[in-house]
């Protein structure tokens, strides 16, 4: 493989120069943190799986007009997208209460919100990407007031295409975070989607049984991390039916011991999932 020049080493994703000019390629690793990386461990086939489903839900939102910065997946690992500015705000949005929302406000998890709301957090780990509002982001040049404006009418609408997407696979998408960037043509400037979403972004419920499909899995030791991924993966109907999760220990967590199923292919050693009809 040809060496590519690292731009970027995040904690779920690396960032390589792209092949082409304004271009950059993501690579998905299997790596999870959570609470701003005090938590770490590593999902076996996460990287995989994330990719899998982000490029299908950014596939989907692409088509329906939405500006983003994917381009196509590449291999199992990796995609091509856009290189933009990211801005530095993390755009939350929320159809039920749970989270760092129902911590903060007192509220039950699961309450579910008469209208959705929408948040701004500051991106920075180092301060836990604390909540915002449009005052703090334009008054401190994190974005102006058109940008925020345009991203909630692009969260807003990316969260009623997803919550039918993904009601008719029988889950319920809770809340999720998004991520713009800026890219600039012809002297012009304008914001386009970044980032994943993905089941490491999303709050993702099964409909019935209530079930956590997503990191919470991770954060709140719940076990079946690798499991849950692939089963939101094969309701969109990107995995194949027989692929099957290795009940060995394949999901590491630093100073902790977590048993947690990997991903095997059915009749084959190798770790990472058979995936189903191409993007
Ligand atoms: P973090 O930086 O929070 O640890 P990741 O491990 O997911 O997150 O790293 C991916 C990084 O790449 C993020 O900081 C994200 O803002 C940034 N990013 C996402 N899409 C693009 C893009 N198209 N161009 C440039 N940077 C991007
Ligand atoms: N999120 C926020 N920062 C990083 C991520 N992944 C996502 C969570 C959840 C939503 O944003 O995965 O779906 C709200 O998170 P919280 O912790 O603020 O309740
Ligand atoms: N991704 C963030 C972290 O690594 C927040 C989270 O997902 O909980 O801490």
């Amino acid at each position: 493989m040809a060496r590519r020049k690292k731009l970027y080493e995040g904690k779920a994703k690396i960032i390589y120069k792209g092949p082409e000019p304004n271009t950059v390629i993501q690579y998905f690793k299997d790596d999870a943190t959570a609470f701003n990386a005090q938590k770490k461990g590593s999902i076996a086939g996460k990287g995989v799986l994330n990719n899998r489903i982000s490029s299908h839900i950014f596939q989907r939102l692409n088509e329906i007009g939405i500006p983003t910065h994917f381009l196509k997946r590449i291999n199992m690992r990796e995609q091509l997208v856009r290189h933009v500015e990211i801005v530095p705000i993390e755009v939350i949005v929320r159809n039920i209460a749970a989270g760092s929302m129902a911590k903060r406000l007192g509220i039950e998890e699961g309450t579910p919100l008469a209208r959705s709301i929408v948040e701004f957090c500051y991106k920075s780990d180092e301060l836990g990407d604390p909540l915002i509002n449009d005052d703090h982001a334009v008054t401190l040049g994190w974005a102006t007031e058109d940008e925020l404006d345009q991203m909630v009418v692009m969260a807003l609408r990316i969260n009623d295409f997803l919550s039918g997407m993904f009601a008719g696979i029988g889950i319920r998408l809770v809340d999720f975070k998004l991520e713009f960037g800026r890219v600039f043509e012809e002297d012009q400037e304008f914001l386009i989607l970044a980032d994943e979403i993905s089941p490491d972004t999303c709050r993702f419920w099964d409909m019935e049984t209530g079930k956590k499909l997503d990191k919470d899995r991770f954060r709140r030791d719940l076990g079946g991390v690798a499991d849950a991924y692939q089963e939101v993966a094969r309701r969109l109907g990107i995995l194949n039916a027989n692929d099957s999760v290795k009940q060995e220990g394949s999901v590491t967590q630093e100073g902790g011991i977590a048993q947690e199923g990997g991903i095997a292919q059915e009749g084959g050693g190798k770790k990472e999932p058979r995936l189903g009809a191409a993007e």
